[in-house]
């Protein structure tokens, strides 16, 4: 984090409240539109509490302070409520919206282009595949920039926001090969590692085989696992040890054990770590509350962990974070193992709102609970560098097409053959229409005629891989 201690941690105290907020607003908007809204019709709306949990710490750290106007975004689809609540601290998006989510008109369930009126940088609806496309949009910026059409916008980086289950999606995979290719450096990918995909628990083992996947093709791989917290028990006596014992914990236990709170928490580890008196010692140093806090504080719900580990990646070649998270983080589900589409009860949401200092009336208030008063907050907000060039949706200019080359026809053709004729015939009038069309193709080239400006075969503006 850039800047001196006291101006360091002043912005860490102001998004720890932002992170308060994004929680409530984006649970609420959910429980908002399951309980409070009649649509005549008594259908199921759902919406997703956990999933959105799981993300808010690490969205409060990026959309507020890490985010700069020119990097680009895909949100995991079931985050899309902590999206749609930071764009309205942002002043992007309207309380209207929040409170027809999921509905017609209203905030998408997942993040759309089209559907949004909010600036959504990705769709990312279908698992996996925004995700992927950062890659490639990241590629596509290389080419604009290589061709000197962007003399005025810095290049960004292309960020995607991803549930681990993401990774089973087999176009993931197909995605990071071809990145390799074509040696993809300005990209992150930030997993959002809560170990719990929509109808189980993800492997333990299975991940870091992927850490090392990702290694191979030339990603940094970054673990943010162990929050402050954690990091301080460790160097006590005794110590060490309770590291050892969370790194070995399965997944299933962990989760359980999260679910259950302080109590439960206690008597696994006396139980196994009974033979060390130094670790014990230091559990007893907590009481059952600060216990359960000290142990789910994961890398990816302390801000500082987060933010620091944001400013040393590297910046020469794409970054892989694998965030530990808890999927329902702050909420009664969490880490119970069907807490996917799992919904506050109103009574659970009442608790919420006491612990938050937010009364009836108030839960759209954008400062309401806050420990600041709403001028900080609000002048915070007016410097997030995130918006400092306003909405983020660029035209270009059209392109001038002047005469339209002939296009000589002699007998039949196939319709393929006549369109790599009008490619060939634009190709060799040359000018702004030739330069600025590119075209793709999966290895079928020569089979359909795109050769004469398919991006990867021709044009030498990619970097091609030579053996990094
Ligand atoms: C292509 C595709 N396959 C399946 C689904 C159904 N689906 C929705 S969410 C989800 C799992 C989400 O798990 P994860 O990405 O880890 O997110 P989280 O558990 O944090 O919600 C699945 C399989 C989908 N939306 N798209």
């Amino acid at each position: 984090m850039e800047g001196s201690v006291p101006q360091r941690a002043a912005t860490l105290a102001m998004l720890r409240q932002l992170e308060r907020k994004v929680l409530w607003l984006s649970s609420y908007m959910i429980h908002h539109a399951n309980h409070e809204v009649d649509r005549g019709d008594g259908l199921k709306v759902g919406g997703h509490q956990a999933s959105s949990a799981s993300l808010v710490t690490l969205m409060t750290a990026l959309y507020f302070h890490v985010l700069r106007p020119e990097d680009r975004v895909a949100v995991k689809p079931h985050a899309s409520p902590v999206f749609h609540a930071i764009q309205y601290l942002l002043g992007n998006q309207s309380l209207d919206k929040l409170q027809n989510f999921r509905a017609f008109g209203g905030a998408q369930s997942y993040p759309s282009r089209t559907k949004d009126k909010a600036d959504v940088d990705f769709s990312t609806g279908s698992v996996g595949l925004g995700i992927a496309e950062t890659g490639f949009a990241s590629l596509v910026q290389d080419y604009v920039h290589a061709k000197g059409w962007s003399p005025n916008w810095p290049k960004g980086r292309m960020i995607g926001i991803m549930g681990d289950a993401e990774i089973d999606e087999g176009n993931v995979h197909e995605a990071l090969l071809e990145y390799w290719k074509h040696g993809l450096e300005n990209c992150w990918w930030i997993i959002d590692y809560n170990r719990q995909s929509l109808d189980s628990v993800v492997s333990d083992r299975l991940f870091m085989k992927m850490a090392a996947l990702f290694e191979n093709l030339g990603w940094k791989v970054v673990l943010i696992k162990y929050g402050k917290l954690l990091q301080r028990a460790f160097a006590e006596p005794g110590g060490q040890r309770l590291k050892e014992w969370i790194d070995d914990c399965p997944n299933m236990v962990y989760s359980a054990l999260v679910f259950q709170g302080g109590g439960a928490w206690r008597r696994q580890l006396e139980d196994d770590l009974a033979i060390h008196p130094d670790t014990l010692a230091l559990l007893r140093r907590h009481d059952d509350a600060a216990l359960a806090r000290l142990m789910t504080n994961l890398g990816g719900h302390d801000l500082q962990a987060i933010l620091e580990a944001f400013d040393e990646a590297p910046t020469n070649q794409p970054v892989c974070f694998i965030a530990y998270t808890i999927k329902g983080f702050g909420l009664p589900f969490q880490g119970h193992k069907d807490n996917h589409s799992g919904l506050m009860t109103k009574a659970q949401l009442g608790d919420l709102r006491s612990r938050e200092g937010i009364n009836q009336g108030e839960e759209w208030d954008k400062f309401a609970g806050l420990d600041v008063p709403p001028t900080e907050v609000e002048a915070f907000l007016e410097r997030v560098p995130f918006v400092a060039k306003g909405t983020r949706r660029l035209k270009a200019e059209p392109v001038p097409i002047g005469t339209f080359p002939k296009i000589e026809a002699k007998g039949q053709v196939s319709t393929q053959a006549g369109f790599g004729r009008v490619l060939d015939e634009i190709a060799r009038a040359a000018g702004p229409l030739a330069d600025r069309i590119v075209t793709t193709s999966p290895d079928v080239t020569v089979s359909t005629n795109l050769g004469t400006r398919t991006c990867s075969s021709s044009a030498g503006c990619c970097r091609r891989r030579s053996g990094r």
